[in-house]
Formats: structure tokens, C-alpha cells, sequence
């Protein structure tokens, strides 16, 4: 019950979001893509931040990310778990991709402020399609060692 409720508030922030920035509304998501779990756990100092998430695809086109954005970081991108940058990130038709500890990730450099626990923090994500899809995450208390 409780995810069900956190979904509908992205749509309704999304929907709310694409009217202030005036993105055109025939290339937002209508739902195809739900974003599950995202968050950033804060750092240890002098370390960079990452974004985890799960995309569950329920369209029947597979959706190709290029680009991820956030007014927070100069560059968001795209790792494999060797820290190895990756061009795109593919998120095949009903399926679902994890990006996690360990494995793919975001890896967001070059902050323009301090983050703090609990906050929550947008992102852009732009496929081929020249779409926007708006990722909401949560910033956790740093991972354990
Ligand atoms: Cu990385």
C-alpha cells in the first residue's frame, strides 16, 4: 500500500514538474517506467556519491538512457561495477534493471552543494528518444564498511 501511495506522488510531481520546466508532455513517460527505491547514501568524506535504483519497464519497447542530470552534480554517469563508464544504460522490454552496490551504478561528480540524510533529490534521465524520465531519490545515511 504504502509503495503504491509513493508511486502515484512521483507521477503527480512528475506530471507537476514537466508543467513548470515546460517539458513537452508527449514526450513524458505516461508510466511506462517505474523508478523503485532510489537512493544515494551520504559518503564518507572525500568520497563520491553514487544513485541506486531499480527500473521495472512495463512497456513493451525497451528504453535506452544516454544521459542523467541533476541541478546537485556538474555529471551523473553511467558505471559498471569496475568503475568502468558506460555510453547508455538499456532497460529491455517488461524487465527490470537493478543498479546497486557492487554492481552498475550513478555515479554523481562534481557537487554543487552539500547533500544531507533524508533529503530528497531529482534527476533527469534522457533516453533516445529524446524523453525525460524523472528519477526521485532519497539520501541515505552512509553504507557501512
Ligand atoms: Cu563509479
Amino acid at each position: 500500500m504504502i509503495k503504491k501511495l509513493t508511486l502515484v506522488l512521483i507521477l503527480f510531481t512528475h506530471n507537476a514538474y514537466a508543467f513548470m520546466a515546460g517539458i513537452d508532455e508527449r514526450r513524458d513517460t505516461h508510466g511506462e517506467l517505474e523508478i523503485i527505491g532510489a537512493y544515494i547514501p551520504m559518503a564518507a568524506s572525500g568520497m563520491m556519491n553514487t544513485g541506486y535504483l531499480k527500473f521495472k519497464n512495463v512497456s513493451d519497447q525497451k528504453i535506452i538512457f544516454h544521459q542523467f542530470t541533476s541541478p546537485v552534480w556538474d555529471s551523473i554517469e553511467i558505471h559498471n561495477a569496475k568503475m568502468g563508464k558506460m555510453s547508455k544504460l538499456v532497460i529491455l522490454e517488461k524487465s527490470t534493471l537493478e543498479l546497486k552496490p557492487g554492481s552498475v551504478h550513478l555515479m554523481l561528480i562534481g557537487p554543487r552543494r552539500d547533500i544531507k540524510e533524508g533529503e530528497e533529490i531529482l534527476m533527469i534521465g534522457l533516453d533516445y528518444n529524446e524523453r525525460r524520465y524523472m528519477l526521485k531519490f532519497i539520501v541515505t545515511e552512509e553504507a557501512a564498511h
